[in-house]
């Protein structure tokens, strides 16, 4: 699959510039030390208030011009990886790939020193966005996410080293398609992954594997971040509701982890580097 180049160049420095909207939230710049334990144990952990509401109106603003532009110029043979088949009667955008490479808006929110001191807490110091996605889940029938482990689409050189933040850019319900995990499975390896006929970006654990680890559900309220680790077992259900749920993830790595062997073309030209070890 080929990638439009974005604005990002790797030499340029994020500076983060407070826009009037980026100062309100309380700053919880380090996990607590239970949630510490609860991301160790169950292998992910939800954090409340990263972002304000205006944050999160400014980043899916800009996802919605995003998307809009995007939906105009889409070569009609990508149209299946991108387009969300679940919606009838007008056409949404299921996914949009790497914001954080090609928006500066996602760039700055990337680098927020409130979400990045808690991805650092998580991977040590010095880290880089590898890859990004905006999930859309258009109300109305915005498809499902089946099981599937994010270090098997990713293969990174150390399961520990990366980290996902998935930004809740609306509120995350079970009704509208909130996440759902399999605790534990963090401590577990990682499985093979199977993608429907005509659907090799739907990679997903077996039906066998997915039945023997119970889910549970996630709801995050906008602006907060749920972090997962990359070997924890996750989906999300259908949005059957009038809202969407819209989300960004941010798969962070430190700078010694690097995807070795991914199940999906990643173009390592796109990572966009974060900050410097300390
Ligand atoms: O937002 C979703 O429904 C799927 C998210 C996901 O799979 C991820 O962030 O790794």
């Amino acid at each position: 699959m080929r990638e439009l180049r974005g604005p990002y160049n790797a030499n340029d420095s994020i500076q983060f510039s407070e826009s009037p909207a980026m100062t309100a939230a309380a700053a919880p710049n380090l996990l607590s030390d239970e949630q510490l334990r609860v991301y160790r144990r169950d292998g992910h952990v939800t954090v409340p208030g990263v972002f304000t509401p205006a944050e999160m109106d400014e980043a899916a603003a800009d996802a919605d011009a995003w998307g809009a532009e995007f939906l105009r110029d889409l070569d009609p043979a990508r149209r299946d990886w991108y387009v969300d088949g679940g919606v009838r009667g007008s056409t949404a955008l299921r996914k949009l790939d790497n914001p954080v490479f090609h928006r500066e808006h996602y760039r700055r929110l990337a680098a927020h020193p409130r979400l990045l001191g808690l991805v650092e807490h998580l991977i040590g110091s010095g880290v880089s966005v590898y890859f990004s996605q905006i999930f859309c889940k258009p109300p109305e029938g915005g498809g499902p996410k089946p099981v599937h482990q994010d270090n098997y689409y990713f293969g990174p050189n150390d399961p520990d080293g990366l980290v996902t933040a998935w930004i809740a850019m609306d509120e995350a319900t079970v009704e509208n398609g909130c996440l759902f995990f399999g605790d534990g499975t963090n401590r577990g390896p990682v499985y093979p992954h199977i993608a429907p006929p005509g659907e090799p970006y739907n990679l997903q654990v077996t039906p066998e594997e997915a039945a023997r680890h119970p889910m549970t559900p996630a709801p995050v309220p906008r602006g907060g971040v749920s972090f997962h680790h990359g070997n924890t077992f996750h989906q999300s259900a259908a949005n059957h509701s009038a809202r969407s749920r819209r989300a960004a993830a941010m798969h962070y790595v430190n700078h010694a982890t690097r995807f070795v062997s991914p199940a999906l073309p990643y173009d390592d030209t796109l990572v966009v580097r974060i900050s410097e070890p300390r």
